[in-house]
């Protein structure tokens, strides 16, 4: 496996293309926060690239949107084509990926389906060996990989302009974040408006991506995406030293499947309304 180091600061970096073909090729990805421009192109056509340096959780800030640590890492491309069989491991890390033309939301959705390989995170295509553990997260939370279109959760942002220290240059821009599994919008907790996100799209049954409430990555949204949600809620965000609520200090469980209950039963309503 190939680690890949932080590149570092330097406009020697910007706007370059990496071909991953085998082992000895080096110092790929992980762009340090302060860093300008993006990486033309990605491609990994065999073995694994693990991004090594992973966000610092005991910055102050970690987890935020804006005021990043310095040490937090969130790497820049603007192309990543991941060859059949081969992986890129985002470990801890976030990526901003500004594309052109077609969306590649669905092919990072498939990707991460091989990656997450039910659960395990140790499939081929895009994984987080982060997410094999819950690296920084509060005990017992499971994190995996959100990615989500830049158009879809920028006005969320207190700077509309960054993503986890890098910048946003575009609509035409996904966003991916090591987080917990249920943070739709990728701001870096589970809350009330990421279930609403899911309630909207409850028992969709293709197409749906993160921001949707799937968290499993198989385009669909049900009752295993919702006990992703109701297991993280309200955990605490990385690097935040104030102890986590869990659901069920906040919530009741049942109350929590109660009120999915509600939205669920409101949807068939409407449904039946209409016909
Ligand atoms: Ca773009
Ligand atoms: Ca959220
Ligand atoms: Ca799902």
């Amino acid at each position: 496996m190939l680690e890949a180091g932080n590149v570092g600061a330097g406009a020697a970096n910007t706007g370059g293309k990496v071909v991953v073909n085998r082992v000895a090729d080096t110092d790929v990805l992980n762009r340090g926060v302060n860093d300008t421009g993006a990486l033309n192109q990605v491609t990994i056509n065999s073995g694994t690239v693990k991004i090594s340096d992973g966000r610092d959780a005991s910055s102050a800030n970690n987890g935020t949107i804006t005021g990043e640590s310095t040490t937090n890492k969130t790497s820049q491309v603007r192309g990543l084509t991941i060859a059949a069989g081969a992986t890129l491991d985002l470990n801890t890390n976030d990526m901003v990926y500004d594309y052109s033309g077609t969306s590649p939301l669905q092919t990072l959705r498939t990707q991460l389906q091989s990656g997450f390989n039910s659960g395990s995170w140790n499939g081929t295509g895009i994984i987080s060996t982060g997410a094999q553990t819950g690296a920084l997260a509060a005990p017992g939370h499971k994190t995996a990989v959100g990615y989500v279109e830049a158009s879809a959760v920028r006005s969320t942002f207190g700077d509309a302009s960054l993503f986890s220290g890098a910048a946003v240059p575009d609509n035409t821009t996904i966003l991916m974040r090591y987080t917990y599994a249920g943070d739709n919008n990728v701001d870096g907790t589970v809350d009330l408006t990421d279930f609403t996100f899911l309630a909207a799209h409850f028992n969709q049954q293709t197409g749906a991506t993160w921001i949707d409430g799937d968290y499993n990555y198989d385009g669909k949204v049900d009752l295993t995406d919702f006990t992703f949600l109701a297991g993280n809620f309200n955990a605490a965000a990385f690097g935040d030293s104030a102890p986590a609520a869990s659901l069920g200090s906040v919530v009741p469980e049942p109350a929590s499947f109660g009120l999915l209950g509600l939205v669920a039963g409101g949807l068939m309503a409407r449904r039946r309304r209409r016909n």
